[in-house]
């Protein structure tokens, strides 16, 4: 029982000096591949998207940038893919989406529906 307490303490105080540079590397880690990640750029302008339509690679987390050229915030939102995001004007925002299996998935601007409506194909 003393020596598991003895050992409990010793490894307690190495606690922090192995901690730190393991957590430091797991940053540096996180940071490198989220620069890995594929990013597609879209924006907005008179309340459409360009691209409408664009192809993403299936089984891969992405993320989508989207520039909002209008003088009225859209709210980038998909059902399919569970994200909405407020975009103000003449502003840029984006979204991560998860790996996705094949298949089309529906995206729109929840504030100008009749106009802001777009596709993504994961192929
Ligand atoms: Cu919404």
């Amino acid at each position: 029982m003393r020596m598991i307490l003895i050992n409990s303490a010793e490894v307690l105080s190495m606690r922090p000096s192995f901690f730190i540079p393991f957590l430091f590397l797991l940053g540096i880690a996180a940071a490198a591949q989220a620069d890995d990640m594929p990013a597609f750029n879209i924006s907005i302008k008179s309340h459409h998207f360009s691209p409408a339509t664009f192809e993403v690679p299936v089984d891969t987390r992405f993320r989508i940038n989207v520039k909002n050229e209008d003088d009225t915030p859209e709210e980038f939102e998909s059902q399919d893919l569970d994200f909405e995001k407020i975009i103000p004007p003449h502003r840029e925002g984006f979204v991560y989406v998860r790996p996705l299996d094949a298949g089309k998935y529906h995206f729109f601007g929840d504030f100008h529906q009749d106009t802001a409506q777009g596709d993504l194909f994961a192929k």
